[in-house]
């Protein structure tokens, strides 16, 4: 058997989404995401061009091989176009040994550790009273664990607070919390640390008052702090307990979180913008974080993020895979699979994809009581619906930034 043909798939359904699908000499398909939010066309064209040539007539069944060949055959390695090509071809090739062996794919990766995967949801609101509403509605969801973001008093638009406007294809706006936007420009947001720093603790005692002290609570820094910021923010945010507090320093810095650690007790994730574990080992290996905020979609797929995995394993860190809506239901099914089988599983990010994206993506995986099952279908138990795909063309969109006050560009 060999690899037949690879096609490279872009669909907008309710966004984009970069789909691989390989196709053996057997007739053997498997699909791997390649969707990378806002820059979508480039990792198009690095697989169409660089790729897809290479994997003509290659054995499916190599897949460590195939990884390392394309890893260190391109010679310039690591950055997220790569990584995230890879990660479609490696993720592909595991659906298609599972298919083949007749086996959902967790049980290739060394079958189930636990019955289900806890996940979290996003909470959010411009003021109390419509977080107070959205944790509701997830816990009316089933949803176990919450992110918690709010606007700030005097900033007009922040990260991850949802919009309440039905989402309009051509509109360009928002619908939930996705941050990208459609249109031929980024939209500009609004930043001041001192009042987010100020008013972040107030909305988590809120929060406490409100739902009590049971409820795993999370908050995303969203990289905007100084390592002197996000000790103050960790600290002030001890009392309330938080599950994780996220990227509070830019990812390009690990030494930041030697000092954040050194502040505080509140437990710290980072890594959805890395590629490698390469950008995990200084913090790895020191300890500064206990979670990995790792996709399978941009960390070079099952087969490198199950390495970070192992590595974290031996300092008592653990899974926390990044899975917002720009990663397709193809990347989150495979993320699934890994998280049902590794021993350090953490928790899942889940929010659920639109009506649209179900469509096109036919999936067999479960959310029932806030968990999250990748379900029995051999592979990893995604198809995609080619004809509806079609019927959503690319769209042009783009992630959000920054301006402080005084018109300087600010991390985002
Ligand atoms: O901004 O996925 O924790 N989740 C996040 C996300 C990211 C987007 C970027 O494409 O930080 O909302
Ligand atoms: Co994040």
């Amino acid at each position: 058997m060999i690899i037949d043909r690879a096609d490279v798939i872009v669909t907008s359904p309710d966004r984009n989404f970069v789909t691989l699908k390989i196709t053996t000499s057997d007739g053997v398909t498997g699909l791997g995401d390649a969707t990378l939010n806002g820059r979508e066309l480039a990792v198009v064209a690095y697989l169409t061009e660089h790729v897809v040539p290479l994997l003509i007539g290659r054995d499916p069944a190599c897949i460590e091989d195939t990884w390392q060949f394309l890893y260190r055959s391109a010679y310039w390695r690591r950055g997220p176009v790569t990584m995230a090509a890879i990660a479609a071809v490696d993720v592909a090739l595991w659906d298609i040994k599972a298919k083949v062996a007749g086996l959902p794919l967790y049980q290739l990766l060394g079958g189930a550790s636990r019955t289900g995967l806890l996940t979290y949801g996003h909470a959010s609101g411009k003021d109390l009273e419509e977080l107070f509403d959205s944790v509701r509605d997830h816990q009316e969801q089933g949803y176990k664990a919450i992110r918690v973001q709010t606007g700030v008093p005097g900033l007009t638009s922040i990260y991850g607070i949802a919009s309440n406007a039905t989402f309009d294809a051509n509109s360009g706006v928002r619908y939930d919390h996705e941050p990208a936007q459609r249109g031929a420009l980024p939209n500009e947001e609004d930043w001041d640390t001192r009042s987010y720093l100020r008013h972040v603790p107030t909305v988590f005692e809120a929060v406490r008052n409100e739902f009590g002290p049971e409820i795993p609570l999370l908050h995303d820094g969203h990289h905007r702090m100084t390592p002197i910021q996000a000790a103050r923010l960790g600290k002030s945010l001890e009392p309330y307990d938080l599950f994780w507090l996220e990227d509070v320093t830019p990812a390009e810095n690990p030494e930041a979180l030697r000092l954040v650690r050194q502040h505080t007790t509140t437990p710290l994730a980072i890594g959805e913008i890395f590629n490698t574990v390469w950008d995990y080992q200084q913090i790895i290996r020191e300890q500064l974080i206990d979670y990995v905020r790792s996709a399978v979609t941009h960390t070079g797929g099952i087969t490198h993020l199950k390495r970070v995995l192992e590595y974290a394993s031996q300092y008592q860190i653990k899974s926390g895979m990044h899975g917002p809506t720009d990663i397709s239901p193809v990347g989150m099914a495979a993320a699934m699979h890994l998280g049902l089988a590794i021993h350090n599983f953490g928790i899942q990010e889940y929010m659920k994809h639109g009506a649209r994206t179900d469509e096109v993506f036919e999936q067999s995986f479960t959310f029932e009581g806030g968990m999250l099952h990748p379900g029995e279908k051999p592979g990893i138990g995604v198809e995609l619906n080619e004809q509806a795909a079609a019927a959503h063309p690319y769209a042009q969109a783009y992630l959000p930034y920054n301006r402080l006050a005084d018109g300087t560009v600010h991390d985002w």
